[in-house]
């Protein structure tokens, strides 16, 4: 009794579904990959995510465009890479095969070729090594800095302390049912941090509880807020907007809510938001003595 006949016949069917669920599976992907390309937006979102975003937020300060551009530039030696290794394997597998190559030769040590795979990656590492290194110390070298800004992170909003001009405020997320048109849900919140556009701000972060993070896309900035540090970095947004970052580190329960908002202005209105925020943020020290705002003051 041929018992395999049954079985090659249901194998065979099973074959045939399984060709035509792959090919439709990888028209899918193809329609799929087709549709969100023809749906991006020409650029990515400046200061916040925009809907099928492909690739960072539009870069506004000189650290967030050359960490820009450090990622397309070690995207594209990946790609050669790969692409390198996998025509190698590919030619491996057909050229050295057991039909081609029956009888593999028993060669061992090719001292050129070691040479080679051992100077060409280190080659590559070092072409990756010195931009890489060159912007690490742009990042942590802050230049002369116009105005200071210390952001105190707390479960679960921030508070953002204007040392040179003595207030203090709190920056609380929008609740969706109260957003205005135009704020974007989860990223509004009712007291923006402003700061002059073309300015180098510091921004001096701490914790008040647990650690948080401070990160906004768009200036390429991202830094922990440590209770009883002080953490540093800065930026220098090039071009006036909202930009709006969150919370990057997992801090407790409201976590997800508390996003950082800056608004980037020209010098003008900028002066004009200092007087309103020094009467409205005004705090008495004697009566809310503030450690926090003394220590962003250093
Ligand atoms: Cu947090």
């Amino acid at each position: 009794m041929a018992i395999g006949r049954p079985n090659t016949g249901n194998l065979g069917a099973i074959l045939m579904i399984e060709r035509r669920l792959s090919q439709r599976m990888l028209a899918g992907c193809f329609a799929a990959a087709g549709a969100s390309l023809l749906a991006a937006p020409a650029v990515a979102g400046t200061g916040q995510p925009s809907p099928r975003q492909m690739g960072f937020q539009e870069a506004v300060t000189p650290v967030a465009a050359d960490i820009r551009w450090l990622h397309d530039y070690v995207n594209v030696i990946i790609f050669v890479i790969t692409a390198f290794v996998m025509c190698l394997m590919l030619y491996a597998m057909w050229r050295f095969s057991e039909k081609r190559n029956p009888v593999p030769s028993r060669t061992t040590h090719n001292t050129t070729i070691e040479v080679l795979w051992t100077v060409v990656p280190v080659l590559i590492l070092v072409t990756i090594a010195v931009p890489s290194f060159r912007l690490l110390f742009f990042q942590l070298n802050t230049p002369k800095a116009d105005l200071t800004v210390k952001a105190t992170g707390k479960q679960w909003f921030w508070s953002y302390s204007y040392p040179d001009s003595k207030f203090e405020f709190d920056s609380l997320m929008v609740p969706t049912k109260d957003l205005k048109p135009g704020q974007p849900r989860l990223l509004a919140v009712d007291n923006e941090m402003v700061v002059p556009v073309n300015k180098v701000v510091k921004v001096l972060t701490t914790g008040a509880d647990v650690i948080h993070a401070f990160a906004i896309p768009s200036f390429g900035i991202k830094i922990d807020a440590i209770p009883g540090r002080i953490n540093e970095t800065w930026f220098k947004a090039e071009r006036e907007g909202m930009y709006y970052g969150q919370c990057s580190e997992l801090c407790g329960k409201d976590h997800a809510f508390m996003p950082i908002a800056i608004r980037v202005v020209n010098d003008r209105d900028y002066t004009a938001w200092l007087d309103q925020a020094k009467k409205k943020y005004a705090t008495d020290d004697s009566v809310r003595p503030t450690a926090l705002a003394a220590a962003g003051a250093q």
